[in-house]
């Protein structure tokens, strides 16, 4: 007898309107360049003279702490921008100490974390929490330091490892999918015999596999919609859930798995819940082990209590908890000893299905789970050779604790980081 998976409890809430980005700030996107220290110009100091120094004492001091010249003014700032052939640390010091200098300090290098140019980028509190829309400041995956640490600062549109997604398949055309689809089959007894692929065609009957899609991989830095977490992963979509309430058979969504490992996918991504079986059970355990494995990540599920759900509670897969904008366990959120780590999950804004510039907030740890698949793919992707086993230790590691100190059936190990996971 066949076991009936549905994500309708992952989906449970997922049609929660929410209010919470029309009340946003605009000004949210975050054009501030983060003054992140890079070392100094190793040419020149600044040096503020106080009023009433004349020419020839600024000349004086300066040669004698070490400047060749005067220098350049910053019109309007009375700020002199003076040459050296010597450490700028040590001539800012020797200025500093004298009575006629206002203040010298060494020109420091800053760079702009990274922030991409996506409408709608500052909503996406998950990635960057700026305390938008009742938030907490930093209740989030320190989506930008992460870029900036895994190299992605430039937001590059390919070169990342193949991530698997099996849902309900995907809007392809969608502006903040395109090109993304690499490989896309479906799985379905609707309209396939029962463990048969049909390479080519998975189309999203349903919304939910094209919003897990955007937080995965939404392009970034193309001034439309969304950014995706790992913007600079391929996807390979596997169809096996259908119709409104997304369901699908154990059976599809195990050749899905498969599937999704011989097509060479480092992380697969499995928004979907529902009870225990063998034959899925076996599907994981093959990716898992095959090779250098895949990493495998999937809902904890929406039933509010410590309900365990499969595959999440499988040993070979990672269980996934959601997070509201506060750091906060969202409602729905199960919490059992199997829960793995933490995302946010509540009111995440992302790609839909309606239009090819259609987007929505959706709320579950469906939404949460395609975060830590994004992480994921990019630990992957800055280590080419690390397992599935090294990639989950480093997701473990790399959390920000939350709750009761330590692994907690609430949070797991705590909520992903992806600054501390690309380091
Ligand atoms: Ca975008
Ligand atoms: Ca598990
Ligand atoms: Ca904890």
């Amino acid at each position: 007898m066949r076991k009936f998976l549905t994500a309708s409890v992952v989906l449970g809430l997922a049609a929660v309107p929410s209010g919470a980005s029309a009340a946003l700030p605009t000004g949210a996107s975050a054009a501030l360049p983060t003054a992140a220290s890079a070392g100094y110009d190793a040419d020149q100091v600044l040096v503020k003279f106080r009023s009433g120094t004349s020419a020839t004492q600024q000349l004086s001091l300066l040669r004698s702490a070490g400047a060749t010249s005067r220098g350049n003014l910053l019109t309007g700032l009375g700020i002199r921008v003076v040459p050296t052939k010597l450490d700028p640390a040590i001539v800012a010091a020797r200025l500093d100490r004298q009575r006629a200098v206002d203040f010298a300090e060494v020109d420091k290098i800053l760079k702009a974390t990274a922030t991409p140019n996506d409408p709608r980028y500052g909503e996406l509190y998950g990635l960057h929490n700026i305390g938008q829309s009742a938030g907490l400041i930093d209740a989030d995956i320190d989506a930008p330091e992460g870029w900036d640490a895994a190299g992605l600062s430039t937001f590059p549109s390919s070169g990342g490892p193949k991530v698997a997604i099996i849902d309900t398949g995907i809007l392809q055309t969608h502006e903040d999918l395109a090109g993304k689809t690499v490989n896309c089959a479906r799985s379905g007894s609707s309209f396939l015999l029962g463990g048969s692929i049909q390479e080519g065609s998975c189309p999203d009957d349903n919304s939910h596999g094209t919003h897990v899609a955007g937080t995965i991989s939404g392009n970034a830095n193309n001034a439309k919609g969304v950014t995706g977490v790992a913007f600079n992963s391929p996807l390979a979509i596997c169809k096996a859930l259908s119709g409104p309430l997304g369901q699908g058979n154990t059976s599809d969504v195990a050749n899905c798995v498969r599937w999704s490992k011989d097509k060479g996918a480092r992380v697969i991504s499995m928004s979907l819940g529902g009870g225990s079986s063998s034959t899925l059970q076996s599907a994981v355990s093959y990716a898992w082990q095959s090779g250098n494995g895949a990493i495998i990540i999937a809902a904890a599920g929406n039933d509010g209590n410590s309900t365990v759900n499969y595959p999440a509670g499988y040993a070979e897969v990672m269980s996934v908890a959601a997070t509201d904008r506060r750091d906060l366990r969202a409602s729905f959120s199960n919490a059992n000893a199997d829960v793995e780590i933490a995302a946010p999950g509540v009111d995440t804004l992302s790609t839909t299905n309606g239009s090819n510039t259609a987007y929505g907030t959706k709320s579950g740890t469906s939404m949460a789970t395609p975060h830590v698949a994004g992480v994921a793919a990019i630990i992957a992707g800055k280590n080419p050779t690390l397992n599935a086993a090294g990639i989950r230790s480093k997701l473990q590691t790399s959390v920000d604790d939350k709750g009761v100190a330590g692994r907690d059936p609430v949070f797991g190990f705590g909520r992903v980081n992806l600054q501390k996971a690309a380091l």
